[in-house]
């Protein structure tokens, strides 16, 4: 541990302990302010390096990977805006509840406020949307210090992953010179005489954490309300790709309560319960004219965050039903304000507590669930869906097993629950739910596809790809391979589903802003195949791109007045023959 002057220290140090709390990358964007950060970044044996020019992109890629793993990529940016522009992924990550670290290099504090170039106040920049902050002290080679150095990146590493897990700000402040120039800060026998303050041969500090659990008597009441109840559904909502879920499908055999599974739940693809329904059709057929003769269900049981559908949703606030939110991180996600219970636990572990000790419910509730499922998918294999839909469903057949599918808001994600039939097929699915923001689409599923064995498929609009064109150079800087599906309906498709597409002017020139734009040069300028192709050729030009090696953008236009006609009537035909 000998470095040419107290700011190298202080980098290599972070750096160290970051990769020794078990950190395998780091995203980086340029500056001079962080050049001790990256310079020890860059001589790191043990890290990877994802290095973006934009720090907006950069942001979203850190999250798409943490969405991947559950483990934070620590960003790296100089002083100013740069820093200002890791905002969205913060309230991305915060609310979807994504470990992400942030280390911002600052200026020394007497030049805050001062009229300084490229200083701001970065102090809680981000305000609550973080688990933890720490402005660190200014550098310097003493022994108690740097131990603190090392518990603050052991901290800031664990609080990220701490239950629920989110944003970790680490403010940085440097003192020129920045650049690792000879000095007589650091002694040479500093190590020999400091043996802590170089840290261990591991983490500096360990952190340990258990699965959040319920006292007996407590898993006892919840087992007895489960089995008191005729007629339960267990719905788990969009939850982070890591997300332990086997034991649910297990409580879902043992009580054969339908599974009502988001797309973005982990639950819609892949094995699924054999003894009770999975449903992900319930968009089409939880309408209140179907349902308004249904009995209430007795209980409901919640795991993850709001649903994308709104059908859903709003089933979900007409029923009367004893309703346990089941969250580890003590959240209330549940807008409705229906919930009568929250249980702070491990929603698998409950779930595997409860599955030995739980009876069935009434068969009929279940046939209903059943029924009404098969003949969902059945009504749509009968009829043309709608362009964009049919989209969705070709990518789902077509994506060879493990791959990933990332779908963006706002329509994409609502087709992949409409049209994303469950099935046994391992797929995993990605979305930027928490705050549902359409900037950093492209960035956080290229992330996310970094972090990947199998195919990488983004299902974006062009607004959304529009916003996040930059984050493309990541294919090639990062090396990540994609096929970006470009459903181009010319502006925001989603705005026809509202009641301000009746108002026109604005709704044209304001609301769906079509820009009319040719994206076929972001093919030459990012180097990737671009193929523009009508709905009906998509299976073959999707079925073209698995087959080659290489990223590719499929430009596929649609008509989003018609998409939404059609759905509509699509959903018009699902009530008809439900009800
Ligand atoms: C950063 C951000 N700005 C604005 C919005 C509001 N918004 C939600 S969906 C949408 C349009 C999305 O259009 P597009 O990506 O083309 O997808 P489509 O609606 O056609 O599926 C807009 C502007 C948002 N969610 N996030």
């Amino acid at each position: 541990m000998t470095a040419p002057n107290v700011n190298t220290l202080w980098g290599e140090v972070i750096i160290e302990e970051l990769a020794r709390q078990g950190v395998g990358a780091v995203c980086i964007a340029p500056g001079s302010r962080s050049t001790p950060l990256v310079m020890a970044a860059a001589n790191h044996s043990d890290l990877e390096i994802f290095s973006h020019l934009d720090e907006r992109s950069a942001a979203f890629f850190a999250l798409g990977r943490a969405k991947r793993t559950g483990e934070p990529t620590p960003l790296i940016c100089t002083s100013g805006t740069a820093a200002a522009n890791f905002h969205p992924a913060v309230i991305e990550a915060d609310a979807a509840r994504v470990p992400m670290l942030l280390l911002t290099a600052d200026r020394p504090p007497e030049l805050r406020d001062s009229g300084a170039n490229q200083t701001i106040d970065q102090i809680q920049l981000y305000g609550d949307a973080t688990r933890w902050y720490r402005t660190l002290p200014e550098p310097e080679a003493e022994p108690r210090k740097l131990r603190m150095l090392r518990t603050t990146v052991a901290r800031a590493v664990s609080s990220s992953k701490r239950a629920p897990p989110g944003p970790v700000h680490v403010d940085v402040p440097f003192r020129k010179p920045l650049e690792p120039v000879e000095s007589d800060e650091v002694s040479p026998e500093f190590e020999r005489d400091h043996p802590r303050a170089a840290g261990r041969d591991g983490p500096y500090v360990r952190t340990e954490r258990g699965r959040q659990t319920l006292d007996e008597a407590t898993v006892a009441s919840v087992a007895t309300a489960v089995s008191d109840a005729e007629r339960g559904l267990i719905v788990v909502g969009p939850q982070p790709a890591w997300t332990e879920h086997r034991s649910i499908v297990d409580l879902a055999d043992a009580t054969g309560f339908p599974l009502l599974v988001d797309p973005l739940s982990g639950l819609r693809f892949g094995p699924g319960p054999k003894t009770a329904p999975r449903c992900g059709g319930y968009d089409g057929y939880l309408h209140p004219s179907v349902t308004v003769e249904w009995p209430d269900p007795d209980i409901v049981l919640r795991v993850g965050g709001s649903p994308t559908s709104a059908v859903l949703q709003e089933y979900l606030e007409r029923v009367d039903a004893r309703s346990f939110l089941v969250d580890a991180g003590g959240g209330w996600e549940e807008a409705a304000f229906t919930a009568t219970d929250l249980l702070q636990v491990d929603g698998d572990w409950l779930a595997a507590e409860l599955a030995g000790r739980v009876s069935r419910g009434d068969p009929a509730w279940v046939d209903r669930f059943d029924q009404l499922e098969t003949r969902y998918w059945e009504l749509l294999e009968s009829v043309e869906l709608p362009a964009e839909g049919a989209i969705v469903d070709t990518v789902l057949d077509q994506i060879p097993d493990g791959g990933v599918v990332f779908a963006s808001n706002s329509m994409p994600v609502r087709d992949l629950d409409r049209f994303g039939q469950p099935r046994d097929k391992p797929l995993t699915t990605i979305g930027n739910r928490g705050a549902s923001g359409i900037d950093g689409i492209t960035s956080t599923a290229l992330g996310a596809g970094s972090e990947s064995e199998g195919d990488l498929v983004l299902l974006t609009g062009d607004l959304a790809f529009y916003h996040d064109m930059n984050g493309l150079l990541a294919i090639d800087r990062c090396d990540v391979e994609a096929t970006i599906v470009l459903i181009n309906n010319d502006g925001g498709g989603i705005f026809h589903m509202l009641p301000i597409s009746e108002f026109d002017p604005p709704f044209t020139e304001h609301f769906k802003t079509p820009h009319g734009l040719d994206f076929s040069p972001t093919g030459s300028l990012y180097d990737l195949q671009y193929t523009r192709t009508l709905p009906a050729d998509f299976a073959e030009s999707i079925r073209e791109t698995f087959e080659m090696d290489g990223s590719a953008i499929i430009e596929v236009p649609t008509d989003a007045e018609d998409n939404h006609r059609e759905r509509a009537e699509l959903a018009d035909l699902v009530i008809e023959d439900c009800s």
